[in-house]
């Protein structure tokens, strides 16, 4: 039926691209003959672990989003298609989250679990990423914590999740999995699953004394992973930061950290007109803070001059070799700086190829 037949013509032109970018693999007729069997039979298939590996490979180097694609060829892919009970699902992500930190310097890694079939829907986690912070709204209608996560906060609190005696602005959520079988159910993580950087500033002695910090490895969580007609919505990965997420967005925003006006008034800038431009300069130095704190803690993170670069030497590479390389230019382009970068003065083609990554939109927000 017609379910099939889109699986199946999907199929047909993965297959085609791994056998044109995979010599080494032989012919293709064996397999795309078994593959259309097997969609007879069952209305899905099982990838080999080597097409597994390249279609989640490829679904990085297709995201137009994402400014790091120069490594797209070095992911790599844990193999978990046969695990799908909740309890296991994280623990297989807590022994990701150390694997991908391995000492501070980080693996680019995937962990790909079970794919949803017209038999058995898959575990879904609803978690943006691995390690997210707690925001709550305090009794005085103050903010704390991470303002993004607020209602995701009290979904899980109405779910049985007990908050710190003392709530923090930097209380690791759990982890919730659902699945068909069990409902959805909530993980604490394990302390060794969470590595952390301490913020502190290479000129500035009081940074410190501000208490910030940030998770060491972003573990992307509500991804949706499409390989050739089949799809996997439980398929987190990582990379490292680049320093102008934590420095920039997760902390300067005014809807998330927002302590622009705090650093601004340590640090002791006249904030009485904008023309002093005191919200940039105190941004610049939360910035510097980021990337002097992970390099001390011999922690991989980039700046957004250096993956600039690296992204359009990316795209010279996709070029030369033949092949198209969508991009988006309001997420590559930095938020900090913009004009300084390389990949601000230029366009991207930006029609979208598969295998692909896509956002899930949070499960309760
Ligand atoms: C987005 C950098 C690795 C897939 C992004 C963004 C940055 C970035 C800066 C934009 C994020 C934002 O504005 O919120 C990097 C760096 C990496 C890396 C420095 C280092 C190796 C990876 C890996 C994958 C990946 C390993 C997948 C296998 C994505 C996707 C998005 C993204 C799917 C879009 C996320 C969304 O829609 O929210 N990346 N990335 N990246 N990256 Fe990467
Ligand atoms: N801005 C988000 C993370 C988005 C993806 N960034 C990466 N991905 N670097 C944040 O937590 O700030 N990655 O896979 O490395």
């Amino acid at each position: 039926h017609a379910e099939a037949e889109l699986v199946r013509a999907a199929a047909e032109e993965f297959l085609t691209l791994f056998y044109a970018e995979n010599p080494q693999a032989g012919s293709i007729g064996p397999r795309m003959a078994a593959v259309g069997r097997e969609i007879d039979r069952t209305g899905t298939y099982w990838h080999t672990t080597e097409e597994l590996t390249f279609g989640a490979r490829v679904a990085w180097r297709n995201n137009a989003r994402c400014i790091g694609r120069l490594y797209w060829h070095s992911l790599q892919v844990r193999d978990l298609r046969t695990v799908s009970g909740a309890g296991e699902v994280a623990e297989h992500c807590f022994d990701h989250l150390r694997e991908a930190h391995n000492g501070g310097k980080i693996r680019p890694m995937i962990s790909v679990f079970a794919p949803e079939t017209p038999t058995r829907s898959a575990p879904r986690i609803w978690n943006e990423q691995l390690i997210r912070y707690a925001g709550y709204e305090q009794p005085d209608g103050q903010s704390l914590g991470d303002p993004r996560y607020r209602a995701f906060t009290s979904e899980l609190i109405r779910r049985g999740w007990q908050p710190p005696a003392i709530p923090g602005a930097f209380d690791v959520l759990p982890l919730v999995v659902e699945t068909f079988e069990e409902g959805p159910r909530l993980f604490q993580l394990p302390d060794e699953a969470i590595n952390e950087v301490h913020l502190e500033h290479p000129e500035l002695p009081w940074f410190a004394d501000l208490g910030l910090r940030w998770h060491a490895v972003p573990v992307i969580s509500n991804n949706r992973l499409d390989i050739g007609g089949v799809s996997y919505p439980a398929a987190p990965f990582n990379g490292w930061y680049m320093g102008t997420e934590i420095g920039a967005r997760n902390l300067g925003d005014t809807d998330r950290y927002a302590l622009v006006p705090e650093v601004a008034e340590r640090m002791g800038l006249d904030t009485s007109s904008e023309t002093t431009l005191w919200r940039d300069r105190a941004l610049i130095e939360l910035n510097r803070a980021v990337l002097h704190s992970f390099s001390a803690k011999g922690v991989s993170i980039t700046d957004h001059h250096t993956e600039s670069r690296r992204f359009l030497l990316h795209l010279e590479r996709e070029e030369r070799a033949g092949r198209n390389c969508p991009a988006d230019w309001t997420w590559i382009v930095p938020p900090l700086s913009g004009s300084q970068t390389p990949v601000f003065h230029r366009y991207y083609t930006t029609e979208s190829q598969g295998p692909t990554f896509t956002a899930d939109p949070d499960t309760t927000s």
